[in-house]
């Protein structure tokens, strides 16, 4: 029988240690999709205030580097943020990687299984752009689906741009551009994520409510990697720009 919180305490201990480890389903081969996500529950009640959610896996481009085919979620705790102009602190990483992402903000609490984009849409107060770090407790990004569950999606850092109004912003359309010291490594436009990014978010809510959970005012979601993140180490500079919503940069020190 899986003992959740010993498998959240391993994930916890990678953490600290900053060392990665085997898949958990390398030991717990029985390791399945729901039970995952009771382990990075328990690792949500341990994180301190929620500062909002991240879908993971929701672009092609995404889907293929970490061969996982499916879209799937995570928690970002308020301690994860990073300011504008925070440098990324890469020793206190493990492999630390970087992608575009677009940024709702909510306006109002949203919840319910039937949740749309156009709900969405209708209950966002801003857009923004930002970028996550990734830092998978994994060795070389390598996991079952179930593994990247238990592990948060691999989050663990993010910045988040001044948020811009959604009226009027196609976001299906919105042009992405990521830069690493001044070289662009990855593009792509909104509509890679589930079509839609706003149809992403609303495939979050639709899982939330089989939890009984929802979204809070005031929550943010980065609703999904856009192009293949990246690997940052010391002295680079990350930039993300997203037509209408601005453009973010994260150094690494
Ligand atoms: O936010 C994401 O799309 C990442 C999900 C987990 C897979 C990865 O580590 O790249
Ligand atoms: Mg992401």
């Amino acid at each position: 029988m899986i003992d959740i919180t010993e498998l959240a305490g391993r994930l916890g201990k990678a953490v600290a240690d900053r060392t990665a480890i085997a898949p958990l389903s390398h030991g717990f081969p029985e390791l399945d999709l729901s039970t995952a996500y009771r382990v990075q529950c328990a690792l949500r009640a341990a994180a301190g205030p929620l500062a909002g959610w991240k879908l993971g896996l929701t672009s092609r481009a995404k889907q293929v580097q970490v061969d996982v085919g499916e879209p799937i979620y995570g928690f970002l705790p308020a301690a994860g943020a990073l300011d504008l102009g925070e440098p990324l602190d890469t020793n206190a990483r493990i492999q630390p990687r970087c992608e575009p992402e677009i940024v709702f903000t909510l306006g109002r609490d949203l919840a319910g299984p039937h949740v749309t984009a156009s709900d969405v849409l209708a209950a966002s107060s801003g857009l923004a752009v930002g970028i996550e770090v990734l830092d998978s407790r994994y060795v070389d990004y390598r996991f079952t689906t179930p593994d990247v569950v238990a592990d948060n999606t691999s989050a663990a850092r993010y910045v988040v741009g001044a948020p811009v109004s959604p009226a009027g912003i196609d976001l299906r359309l919105v042009g992405v551009v990521l830069e690493r010291n001044g070289r662009v490594v990855g593009t792509a436009s909104g509509a890679a994520s589930l079509g839609h990014p706003a149809s992403a978010v609303a495939w979050l809510v639709r899982a939330l409510a089989a939890e009984d959970e929802g979204l809070r005012a005031g929550e943010i979601v980065l609703s999904g990697g856009l192009t293949a993140a990246v690997p940052v180490g010391p002295g680079d500079v990350v930039v993300a720009s997203v037509d209408r919503l601005g453009t973010v940069e994260l150094a690494c020190r």
